[in-house]
């Protein structure tokens, strides 16, 4: 895969009003975009720490993934994302090594960023996400 950097940790919760003030007052970060991906049924907020963001999820449909996410595990860690180049060609190779795919090919995420998510059943249990952003 040869990953650049982690992109951005998925963080979900029940609230973004409510998780937002521990990242600003607490860790003194900036929340620098709130975005909705109706696709993937949530709102995100995000922060940067060094070249890594932090994104945290909530859900906007209790049928979404970070709505069944929280249900089953409670808020938390949702997923981790690495920043790849070639994103097309690393996900055919993920899957040629046995990888389960949840996204046979890349989609729009937020940020603009094409997307991608292995299933966390054949990567030791952390959902993990490729994203390249192609304006760069
Ligand atoms: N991390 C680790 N394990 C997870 C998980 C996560 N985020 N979400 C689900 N699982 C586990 C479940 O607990 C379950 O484990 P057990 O069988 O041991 O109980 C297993 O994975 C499979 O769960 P499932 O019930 O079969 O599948 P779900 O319907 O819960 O779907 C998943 C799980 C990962 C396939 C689905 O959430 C998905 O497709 N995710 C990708 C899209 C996404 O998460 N979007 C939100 C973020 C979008 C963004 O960042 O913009």
């Amino acid at each position: 895969m040869e990953p650049t950097h982690i992109e951005h940790i998925g963080i979900a919760v029940k609230s973004l009003d409510d998780a937002i003030p521990f990242y600003e007052d607490v860790l003194g970060l900036k929340c620098y975009s709130i975005e909705e991906v109706k696709d993937q049924k949530v709102k995100t907020a995000f922060f940067k720490v060094g070249q890594t963001k932090i994104e945290l999820l909530e859900s906007t449909d209790p049928e979404g993934p970070v709505a069944k996410f929280i249900d089953k595990r409670g808020q938390g860690i949702h997923h981790m994302a690495f920043s790849v180049s070639g994103i097309k060609e690393k996900l055919e190779r993920a899957e040629e090594k046995g990888v389960r795919l949840i996204d046979s090919k890349p989609r729009k995420g937020a940020e603009g960023l094409d997307i991608a998510f292995l299933h966390p059943k054949s990567t030791f249990g952390v959902l993990t996400e490729l994203c390249e952003d192609k304006t760069k």
